[in-house]
């Protein structure tokens, strides 16, 4: 169960188990379907004729948005990290109060595709501290675009599913000159954010502006003990620019700074002295491509990340060491749609080129000892294109989609250095390596009465990861074994099948949601005896390898009562599990968890009170470092106020988190650390129109 620390957005009317109830938010659950190809359009629900058929869930992120309408409530101290949490079918993994890492499906980064407006982008951190989700805030985005599974695929390849964060543009609308300033402070870890944008747009040219500033000390857990090394820093500036150029052609420009300092990870051995990003994208647009083809878009996309681990600040440390690592991704995208009769067609042909590059210099304390130099990411090159197509096909009062990728992707060991010290493991690897992925999906939605039925079947597959195909000794704390990759691992293969039901009745919603995968050729490490740890108190090493398959399943089943259209009551509670062949589980799968909300919400009024919490972790497993967490339930509550003036607005939220100062962890804090206790949190922003 999650529960963050800081304010987040929250709320919806369909509540859900892992959902931290606990702050001012808002989200929008809503199966959509893509009407609009076009990247920048938002998802429009009411207005085709056809029913929703992605299962994909729409995160309204951006606190940029005036009214607090039924659905809207922003808080501007929420991270991206408590959006994302507050969605119904995203966990987050976390190692420290920053940069948590999102878990959709009980699967993470390596078999999730996450996007920044379809662009492909990797961390530069082996171990994880880095999502792609840590190098954009709140402040530069409109919505996170969540899909299961192989409904990802239009993203690229994926197991679990695919996270799109939209970037937030003024896209031409005709506001003219728009500005705002917010700021927010928490108290449990002296924690504030200052942020601002300047904004201008008009029928031929927008461009937008924003900044964003936040930094927390240490926090304290429930009964105040301080969890030491959990700060953090961070900047964020970003700009976006849109030329009009004839009719229905447009030019556009995107660009994003974000750097992270003095990161604390109290769930790691070491801490991050800095972690830099630099994403742009130039993208063109046209609404009419040859012959029915329509919206066809096409961007170019670069961006470099630099990470730097650092253990000097930490006391003890038997021998300090250096691990930088760097990223680098260069892509782009094509796509067009197309409509015929009662097909809706959109295909789409992208690609990138990563360079992953992480070093590791071991220092001996006996200063007349050779310092130790390896590269744990030999310079891996990968190349990867792919052709997506969809279509979508309508009914009557059903919609079908149909959907394939295919990828073709090229992995090659750049450095010499890298390849050598692998080949002590696999002496015949060969330098490059070529693989071809697949994708294939069929969903189908039909309504019937008040009734919503869908249902899905698809196959897909994923190449290992730079770490599962080419890593050397990689420390993993939470298990304690340094771990090795194996370039020669086969593809994960992943059969699923989802079905969901829901009914709305006058002032009831009921939905009821489950997922399968059963995916041969699971990659997971596992001990070989036969190799030393390289980490002194390491107890040995793991080399990745292909299981047999595992299964993983989910069900979540939700439910909300309307009293009036100003108070609702939300409840959910959902189920996981993971197992491989043998019945063994698979590490860092959900307990049972649950999550019940009353809100209140009148426009310039706002309240909730929220509880949620989580069962024992009865299905955990102890050579991965996990024991049983314990059940726990825990309440927030906040308020919001809004003061409109002539052609500006003034807003105020108060809330407090973990009420009853609760000490707790989940299934997903790295080595049980504990979660924040009570925290008050107010926050203030002003907003020119
Ligand atoms: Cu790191």
């Amino acid at each position: 169960m999650k529960f963050k620390k800081s304010a987040v957005p929250r709320l919806r009317a369909m509540g859900r188990p892992r959902f931290p109830f606990h702050t001012f938010a808002t989200f929008l659950c809503l199966l959509s379907f893509k009407i609009n190809w076009a990247q920048e359009q938002k998802v429009n629900i009411t207005q085709d004729s056809i029913l929703p058929i992605n299962l994909e869930e729409v995160i309204l992120v951006s606190f940029h948005k005036r009214s607090l309408d039924s659905t809207y409530i922003y808080n501007p101290m929420a991270t991206l990290d408590g959006y994302l949490q507050a969605s119904t079918k995203v966990n987050m993994i976390k190692r420290g109060a920053y940069a948590w890492e999102p878990v959709l499906n009980d699967m993470s980064s390596e078999r999730l595709s996450i996007t920044i407006d379809g662009m492909r982008i990797f961390g530069a951190c082996t171990d994880k501290m880095d999502p792609v989700t840590s190098y954009v805030d709140v402040s530069n985005l409109s919505e996170a675009r969540i899909t299961s599974g192989q409904q990802g695929s239009e993203q690229g390849n994926t197991i679990g599913g695919a996270i799109d964060l939209k970037l937030e543009k003024s896209n031409f609308k005709p506001t003219g000159w728009t500005g705002e300033v917010r700021t927010g402070g928490e108290f449990n870890n002296a924690a504030m954010m200052l942020g601002g944008k300047v904004d201008y747009s008009d029928a031929h040219f927008y461009v937008d502006t924003d900044i964003i500033y936040r930094k927390a000390d240490d926090y304290n857990a429930g009964g105040g003990d301080e969890v030491s090394f959990s700060q953090y820093e961070k900047y964020n500036l970003s700009t976006n620019v849109g030329i009009k150029v004839g009719d229905g052609k447009k030019l556009s420009t995107s660009f994003i700074y974000d750097e992270a300092r003095d990161v604390g990870y109290p769930a790691l051995t070491m801490d991050v002295s800095l972690a830099r990003a630099f994403i742009g994208s130039a993208s063109w647009f046209q609404e009419r491509l040859v012959g029915n083809f329509r919206n066809w878009e096409t961007k170019l996309y670069a961006n470099t990340i630099t990470h730097v681990m650092d253990d000097t600040e930490r006391p003890d440390v038997p021998m300090h060491m250096d691990m930088p690592g760097w990223s680098d991704t260069y892509g782009y995208y094509s796509q067009a749609g197309l409509k015929v009769g009662n097909h809706k067609f959109l295909v789409k042909w992208d690609g990138f080129y990563n360079k992953s590059l992480a070093e590791m210099t071991m220092y001996p304390s006996d200063s007349n000892e050779k310092a130790m130099y390896m590269l744990t990411w030999p310079d891996v090159r990968t190349f990867n294109s792919g052709l997506y197509a969809e279509d979508n096909i309508i009914i009557k009062e059903s919609t079908l989609k149909l959907s394939a990728r295919l990828a073709f992707q090229n992995n090659y060991v750049a450095s010499e250095f890298g390849l050598n010290s692998l080949r002590i493991f696999y002496p015949d690897m060969a330098q490059g390596q070529n693989r071809f992925l697949k994708s294939v999906a069929a969903q189908y939605l039909a309504k019937i009465w008040e009734l919503e039925l869908t249902g899905g079947l698809a196959y897909g597959d994923r190449a290992p990861s730079v770490t599962e195909g080419y890593g050397f000794y990689l420390f993993n704390s939470f298990d304690n074994f340094d771990y090795i990759g194996d370039p020669d691992l086969k593809n994960e293969k992943s059969v699923e099948g989802n079905v969901g039901l829901s009914i709305e009745k006058e002032r009831i919603k009921l939905g009821l949601e489950g997922h399968y995968f059963h995916i041969n050729d699971y990659i997971l490490g596992e001990i070989d005896s036969s190799l030393s740890a390289m980490t002194l108190g390491a107890d040995g090493v793991k080399v990745y390898n292909n299981l047999e398959y595992a299964t993983l399943y989910n069900a979540t089943f939700d439910a909300e009562y309307e009293f009036t259209t100003q108070l609702k009551l939300s409840g959910s509670v959902s189920y996981h599990r993971g197992m491989d062949q043998d019945g063994r589980n698979l590490p860092f799968i959900s307990p049972l968890a649950y999550g019940a909300s009353i809100r209140y919400d009148l426009g310039i009024f706002t309240g909730s009170f929220a509880m949620n919490g989580a069962g024992n972790q009865v299905n955990f497993n102890p050579d991965f470092g996990e024991d049983e967490t314990d059940a726990y339930t825990v309440f927030s509550l906040n308020l919001g106020r809004r003061f409109s003036l002539n052609d500006s607005s003034f807003d105020v939220v108060l809330g407090v988190d973990n009420i009853f100062d609760t000490y707790y962890s989940t299934y997903s804090d790295w080595k049980n650390i504990p979660r924040m206790g009570r925290n008050f949190f107010m926050t203030v922003s002003y907003a020119i129109n």
